[in-house]
């Protein structure tokens, strides 16, 4: 009976919820069914995209509050290029509405923005609004956002091998000595903790070449409801689940 070890959480309307146990420090989205949440709607794909930001938002604020320190979103993956090409300029102009609108209150709360994937294979003013974004909040020492943007697990895991091969051949490292921390230096979370937590909307089991290497032990919570929906109770319905399982790391629990 370890009821009075309950501790409990204030949220802003001053109503507590509760929150057992430890909250992951890392926490991982993968904000999908946007689409599908307008076709069952009648509306344009387009909306469907302007409702998940609306639930990145709230997830944001939600995810400050609980004091989570990284907090990182799939937000356009290398896959995505495939898409129609008036559907791929909307995605590339969110950035910047998206940081218009809530880059102040991010400033404000000392939320951190840093962004993973390839910042090359952007459109220039998309890369101008991430970037402008990164440098206004670079000094900022709260909560950590990060961004997958044209994101993919295989090439980041390329980029890294190349390199790591590079100072290879130039004799700055020897083969034997390659570990699991010279692999994660050079990727792109290289500066951040490993996700304790992935969420996946939306119905879909699979990681979709996000985050390979750094979800290898990683606790994976997949919910029904598409993203757009997505809100606080869900966000604290993973943690609970997170709470409530056994993170041995391929040891024994004693
Ligand atoms: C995008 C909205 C959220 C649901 C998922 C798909 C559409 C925010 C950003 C963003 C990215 C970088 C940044 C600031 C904001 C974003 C894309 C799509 C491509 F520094 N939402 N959002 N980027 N969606």
């Amino acid at each position: 009976m370890v009821w009075f070890l309950r501790r409990f959480f204030k949220n802003k309307e001053n109503s507590i919820e509760p929150v057992d146990g430890a909250i992951p420090q890392h926490v991982a989205i993968i904000m999908d069914g946007n689409g599908r949440w307008a076709s069952h709607r009648g509306l344009p794909r387009t909306a469907g995209h302007h409702a998940g930001m609306v639930a990145l938002r709230r997830t944001i604020r939600s995810a400050d509050e609980l004091g989570i320190k990284v907090l990182t979103v799939y937000a356009f993956s290398t896959e995505n290029w495939s898409r129609p090409k008036r559907e791929v300029d909307f995605l590339m102009r969110l950035p910047k509405e998206f940081l218009r609108t809530d880059l102040p209150e991010l400033i404000e709360k000392n939320v951190k923005v840093v962004m993973v994937g390839s910042a090359d294979g952007l459109p220039r003013h998309t890369r101008e609004a991430v970037d402008e974004a990164m440098a206004a909040t670079a000094q900022n020492t709260g909560m950590i956002l990060n961004f997958a943007l044209n994101y993919g697990s295989r090439a980041e895991i390329i980029h890294a091998m190349r390199d790591i091969a590079a100072k290879s051949a130039s004799g700055l490292i020897s083969p034997g000595d390659i570990d699991e921390q010279t692999v994660d230096n050079h990727l792109y979370t290289a500066d951040l903790p490993d996700p304790d937590l992935l969420i996946r909307p939306s119905g879909e089991i699979r990681l979709s070449n996000f985050l390979l290497w750094q979800l290898a032990y990683a606790e994976l919570w997949f919910t029904d409801v598409y993203w757009p929906d997505f809100d606080r109770r869900h966000l604290l319905e993973a943690i609970e689940a997170y709470q409530n399982r056994d993170r041995r790391f391929g040891g024994i629990k004693l």
